[in-house]
Formats: structure tokens, sequence, C-alpha cells
């Protein structure tokens, strides 16, 4: 079986990364796994700060790596928290989830979106980037127990669940990191 490395010290993501290899033959190995160092992500962008993380793992191990820059963003919050998205969760998720659905109620705007840049970078020190997104809205009120992050407080459109309560067999086939990671498989499939 192949191994790709995934630049993430995010155990919840690198658990969706393995599932989405699985159907390819590719195993995920991830840099929080192998002990590499974390970059500062200071990009404007999901896109750059995708690149940042795929660069900085495939220098670190002289391998092909693979980042996903991800995050939430909150219609009512004017797109925030977005590229800060882990920070702004970091340590009290259950907090950030309230400030959000507060805004959320207060301007009685409830769509948000999450997205997803992928970023492969090649031993040459090539890259390509993929974005995916989803669209929904903010629940109410936290619900469910899959997934990570900001699951428990996003429901997708076409459903009246969040991702928390759809799990896995649902969000694989509709989040953005599905959705990035389709054109990247279909990329590399010579599709
Ligand atoms: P790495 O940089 O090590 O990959 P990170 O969690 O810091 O881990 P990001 O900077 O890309 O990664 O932040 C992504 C955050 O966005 C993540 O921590 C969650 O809070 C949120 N997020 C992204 N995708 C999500 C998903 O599918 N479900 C729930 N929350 C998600």
């Amino acid at each position: 079986m192949k191994r790709i490395l995934i630049a993430t010290h995010n155990p919840g993501k690198l658990k969706e990364f393995a599932v989405l290899l699985a159907p390819l033959g590719v195993e995920a190995i991830s840099a929080g796994q192998l002990g590499l160092p974390e970059p500062e992500e200071t990009g404007a962008s999901f896109a750059a700060n995708a690149r940042i993380k795929a660069l900085h793992a495939m220098r670190a191990s002289g391998q092909m790596a693979l980042a996903d820059d991800s995050g939430l963003c909150v219609a009512a919050l004017n797109g925030a928290p977005g590229i800060l998205s882990s920070r702004y969760g970091a340590g009290d998720y259950p907090a950030a989830f309230q400030r959000i659905i507060a805004a959320a109620q207060a301007a009685n705007e409830w769509r948000a979106r999450f997205v997803c840049a992928l970023c492969l970078a090649h031993p040459d020190g090539t890259t390509a980037t993929y974005i995916g997104q989803s669209d929904g809205v903010i629940a109410p009120a936290p619900s469910g127990g899959a997934g990570f992050g900001y699951d428990p407080i996003f429901i997708p459109f076409g459903h009246d669940k969040t991702y928390a309560e759809l799990g896995a067999a649902v969000k694989d086939q509709i989040s953005h990191r599905a959705r990035a990671f389709a054109q990247l498989a279909a990329r590399l499939q010579g599709k």
C-alpha cells in the first residue's frame, strides 16, 4: 500500500483523509505522527495557508505532502472565523458555538459555509491546490457527537441534521474536504 504524508496535526482531519484515501489504495500518515514541526500559518487565504503547510512538511520530510487548510465562514460574522477557525474554537468549542449561534440569532442570518483548500507539494517544489466548499446553516443548538471542530453546529443544505449527527458516511460524501479531495483524486487518476 502506498503512503502519503498529510501535513496536519489535527486527528479529526487525519481520520477523514484515511477514509477518503482508502479506495485509492493509499494510506495516510500525518506530520503529527512523524513529529514534524508545525509552521506558522501566516497566509491571508485558505489556499495560501495550505501551501505553507504542504511545502513545510515536504521540506521537513523530503516526501510529497498534502495539506488541508479549512474553516467555517459564518454569514452573520461577515465570514469569520474563516481562516482563524482553529484559533477561534481552540480550547473551548462549546463557547465558540454559543458565540456563533448568538450572532446568527441577533442578525437572523443563519447561512454558513465550510471551505477547504488542499495543497499537494511535490519534492521538486511544485504545488497544486484544490478548493472545496459546502454550504448550509448554523444549527439553533449544538447537536451530535461525530466528527470534530464545528460539526455539531453545521447543518448542510439538503439535510436537517448537523454533520456531527449525520456522521462520517454522509459527511465524507458531501463535505468541503470531500469535494476538494474529489478534484485531487480525479487529477491523480488522470481524469
Ligand atoms: P492543521 O493546521 O494541523 O491541519 P488545524 O485544525 O489547525 O490543523 P486549520 O488551521 O486548517 O487546521 O483549521 C481548521 C479548523 O477549521 C479546524 O480546527 C476546525 O475548527 C474547523 N474545521 C475545518 N474543517 C472542519 C470540519 O470538517 N468539521 C468541523 N470543523 C472543521
